[in-house]
């Protein structure tokens, strides 16, 4: 491997919020990896911690995708869970965040009791330190006016929702939708010294079981808080339901009797997020930290995979045409590059695409003995295949049978 790759420093950013914000959609556009799921419809969508590679500026950028908090599906209790067991997991492989983007919408124009709840969550799980690393990013500037914009984002910096966060260091700023946009946030955060948050010291360090963590305090209270103001609405509810059949108001009492049902479901899930919790224990965490690495390493294990594009199928005048472009053509995905019966699979369409500026090196390849396959295939060539980023490596010519493969490798 070329010097260069051994030393490419790692820049890992985290990207949260609440579902909806466009995490997903802003790594989409970000990184350039197409088939980043973003969601089409109101139903939340990323259920796991992701993260994805992309090189920018010399480094290698990990942008981690993370599940949202207010979830359709997932409690907030299964996505504080999830987002801390990878936090605690990538600490102890020595992975630190070089910052945080908070995305919050623009178009939100209320910054209601359950949004100051996710604030405030956001503030334990990152604790002062990990703040100065942090931007408070709002997203959709399009569907505002530039004046909606501007005065909503000074009330977002008010005391109760960003103010605290700012006055411990958290930047304010503006995602705009675009990749050039987007890269300007990770300009921003790109020469942080990396620094572990405090749910990582806590977990990881202090070895803390979850309730006994800021975060765990915060939302166990926050949970508390819901079920009181539950078992009270049930209450009153009663009452009002009793008095309704009494007064054989069978319409009302049809409204009384769902909307108990509801707030009884809603108390029942109070409850359960408190025991799941309460079961975060020491070990358990353990155990959850364990199974994170098993899917990093099924991971791993995916990504030694190669995308093999045979050069016969590389039209030299398309590839030369294309510089800031892509061409179509066809690859073949290698678990093994040394079995040859692999280069007999079935091949599928792939794109590749060019990055470069015309001052990159081109590396000249040698297609079979004597050729030259001169159309230039270098490290800024990549293709974009399940949700990840193949680069064309200098050097990664090979020879199968009568055919030269150019190799891609994820990145
Ligand atoms: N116009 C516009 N639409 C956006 C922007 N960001 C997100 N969207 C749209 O908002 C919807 C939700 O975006 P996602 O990226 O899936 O949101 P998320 O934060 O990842 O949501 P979860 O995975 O559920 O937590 C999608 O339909 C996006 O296309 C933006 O900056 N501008
Ligand atoms: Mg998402």
């Amino acid at each position: 491997m070329p010097a260069t790759e051994e030393t490419e420093q790692e820049v890992i950013i985290a990207v949260m919020g609440v579902t909806g914000t466009g995490k997903s959609y802003f790594i989409r556009e970000v990184s350039g990896i197409s088939d980043v799921e973003v969601s089409s419809k109101l139903h939340s969508c990323t259920a796991e911690v992701k993260p994805y590679s992309f090189p920018y500026a010399g480094a290698k950028i990990t942008l981690v995708d993370t599940p949202g908090f207010n979830d359709t599906v997932k409690s907030d209790a299964a996505v504080l869970r999830d987002i801390c067991t990878w936090m605690s997991s990538n600490y102890r492989k020595g992975k630190l965040l070089s910052g945080i983007i908070y995305l919050h919408r623009i178009t939100d124009v209320r910054m209601d009791g359950s949004s100051v709840k996710y604030v405030k969550m956001f503030q334990k799980l990152c604790g002062p330190d990990a703040l100065k690393n942090v931007l408070l990013t709002t997203t959709r500037w399009s569907d505002v006016t530039q004046e909606q914009g501007e005065s909503r984002e000074g009330d977002l910096q008010g005391g109760d929702f960003w103010g605290g966060l700012i006055t411990e260091g958290a930047a304010v700023a503006r995602f705009m939708g675009t990749r050039e946009s987007g890269l300007e946030l990770l300009d921003k955060l790109m020469g942080n010294e990396p620094k572990p948050l405090d749910i990582q010291d806590q977990m990881a360090e202090k070895n803390m079981a979850m309730a006994e963590t800021e975060v765990g305090k915060f939302m166990n209270g926050e949970l508390d808080s819901l079920q009181k103001k539950y078992s009270k609405a049930l209450k009153d509810l009663k009452k009002q339901h009793q008095k309704a059949i009494k007064q054989k108001d069978d319409l009302f009492e049809g409204i009384l009797a769902e909307e108990r049902a509801q707030t009884r479901r809603k108390l029942e899930e109070a409850a359960a997020q408190k025991k799941l919790l309460e079961n975060l224990r020491v070990n358990i965490l353990r155990e959850l930290e364990e199974a994170e690495n098993k899917r990093e390493e099924e991971r791993q294990r995916r990504d030694r995979a190669v995308i093999a594009v045979s050069t016969k199928d590389v039209s030299i005048g398309a590839h030369l045409t294309s510089l800031f472009t892509s061409y179509s053509t066809i690859g073949r995905l290698i678990y093994d590059i040394d079995d040859t019966t692999e280069f007999e699979k079935k091949p599928f369409e792939v794109e590749i695409r060019d990055q470069s500026n015309l001052l990159s090196p081109i590396t000249v390849l040698v297609k079979t003995g004597q050729e030259v396959f001169s159309a230039g295939m270098s490290r800024s060539n990549y293709i974009i295949y399940n949700q990840g980023y193949y680069q064309c490596k200098p050097n990664r010519y090979i020879e199968r049978g009568s055919r030269g493969f150019v190799i891609f490798s994820k990145y």
